[in-house]
């Protein structure tokens, strides 16, 4: 063990939370689960050893709270989700909720308050994992919670209400999380890049400029099923081979423009035989780029696509649409602070965008966002290969409690 001041106790408290899965394969932690429940629990532990007293808000979030002298001053909010991709790495979204703890335990060691109220956020949901739909921890905190998405379905046919019930919450009451706009002074979220520009530049931290947009959608081609050695090639209704000219058309359509990114990471063919045309496939489209119009443009470009093809092969399809943020940019002010708060460690730094999403882009309705970056290994996430170094891990904490005590309140 180094005598690091935070990342020996971090990277134990980061590995024990990339034990709580729901596969003993691979780390999976998705909404409303009992996995979910243990991880919340076991945060919530080290929050209350920070001096933090805790709730468990309505949507699932788990909140510590650190008090300032000053009972009705504006909230300084840090955090990140506790939720997971399948066959995630343990820092996506942990490490900016474990960070922040560090931070407010040291302060308690010392015993020092600050004039407002510090909160740390452990998100539910910012993935989308189980029901598509995400961000739902911190829009019920912003308030722009959509009650739609709880007719979302998960890949059992359980709804996202239903799953909200069953775990012992009332999805009716969703609502009460939302805070009051100017209760909160900013929100903070230090996350690893996941990209190698930190990396490439050889630095450790970095200053996020802004938060691509990203729109998800759910697509359902229907054909029809037939056998697979007695129906001629020109007379099939084949739903798995329109998918395929779709997805190598979202490719070409998304190379070649900066920033502009379409993924398709979900694919299903039913009814899922070696000898059966696939008579319906269900896949995900998630594009993003660094402005909403340049996303919106091959959005519809895609939408049309979907039509042509289907009416070619004489089938009929359904799109859905799960989820649309609008690309966010950081506060000035708060870019600022993160930038001297970095360079207070005697680092050099640089600004960058996030190409990926983040609870931070969802609060910035409520008050002014910031974000720090730090180096993670090769770029590399959303993969068990996601990793990081110690030194990084400890001056990324001693930079986030320098932003937490020199903070000062943008004007909002
Ligand atoms: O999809 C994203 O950008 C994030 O990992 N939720
Ligand atoms: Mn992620
Ligand atoms: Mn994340």
């Amino acid at each position: 063990m180094t005598a690091f001041r935070f990342a020996d106790t971090m990277l134990a408290r980061l590995d024990e939370l990339g034990r709580i899965s729901e596969s003993p394969d691979f780390l999976l932690r998705t909404f409303l689960t009992p996995e979910q429940k243990q991880a919340h629990e076991k945060v919530a532990g080290w929050m209350r050893e920070a001096g933090m007293t805790v709730h468990h808000d309505a949507a699932g979030n788990v909140v510590g709270r650190y008090e300032g002298s000053q009972a009705d001053a504006p909230v300084l909010m840090l955090g990140s989700h506790l939720d997971t991709v399948r066959n995630a790495g343990k820092y996506d979204g942990m490490l900016g909720v474990i960070a922040p703890i560090a931070c407010v335990a040291d302060l308690d060691r010392r015993g020092k308050r600050l004039d407002h109220a510090i909160e740390v956020v452990g998100f539910v949901n910012e993935e989308g994992t189980r029901f598509g739909a995400p961000m739902t921890g911190s829009r019920a905190i912003a308030g722009t919670f959509d009650p739609a998405m709880l007719e979302t379905k998960d890949r059992n046919g359980v709804s996202m209400g239903e799953a909200y019930r069953a775990f012992g919450l009332d999805p009716a009451k969703i609502g009460s999380c939302a805070r009051r706009k100017g209760s909160v002074a900013a929100f903070m979220e230090l996350h690893i890049e996941q990209g190698p520009v930190l990396e490439n530049e050889g630095l450790a931290l970095g200053v996020v400029t802004a938060i691509s947009g990203a729109r998800r959608h759910r697509v359902e081609i229907t054909g029809l099923a037939g056998h697979a050695g007695t129906v001629p090639m020109g007379q099939r209704q084949d739903a798995l081979v329109a998918a395929a000219e779709i997805v190598t058309f979202i490719e070409r359509r998304c190379t070649g423009t900066p920033t502009l990114v379409g993924t398709v990471g979900m694919m299903e063919a039913l009814p899922g035989a070696m000898n059966v045309i696939p008579g319906m496939t269900r896949f995900s489209i998630d594009i993003r780029a660094g402005d909403d119009a340049t996303r919106d443009a091959a959005i519809a470009d895609v939408l049309r696509e979907i039509e042509a093809v289907c009416a070619r092969r004489n089938l009929t399809f359904t799109v859905t649409e799960l989820y649309n943020s609008t690309a966010t940019p950081c506060h000035p002010a708060l870019m600022d602070a993160v930038e001297a708060a970095i360079r207070a460690q005697g680092l050099p730094t640089m600004r960058l965008p996030s190409g990926a999403g983040h609870d931070a882009a969802t609060l910035a309705p409520l008050c002014p966002i910031g974000m720090m970056f730090m180096r993670c290994t090769r770029g590399i996430s959303h993969n068990p290969l996601e990793a990081v170094l110690p030194e990084d891990v400890e001056v990324a904490t001693a930079a986030l409690l320098h932003f937490i005590e020199n903070f000062r309140a943008p004007v909002q």
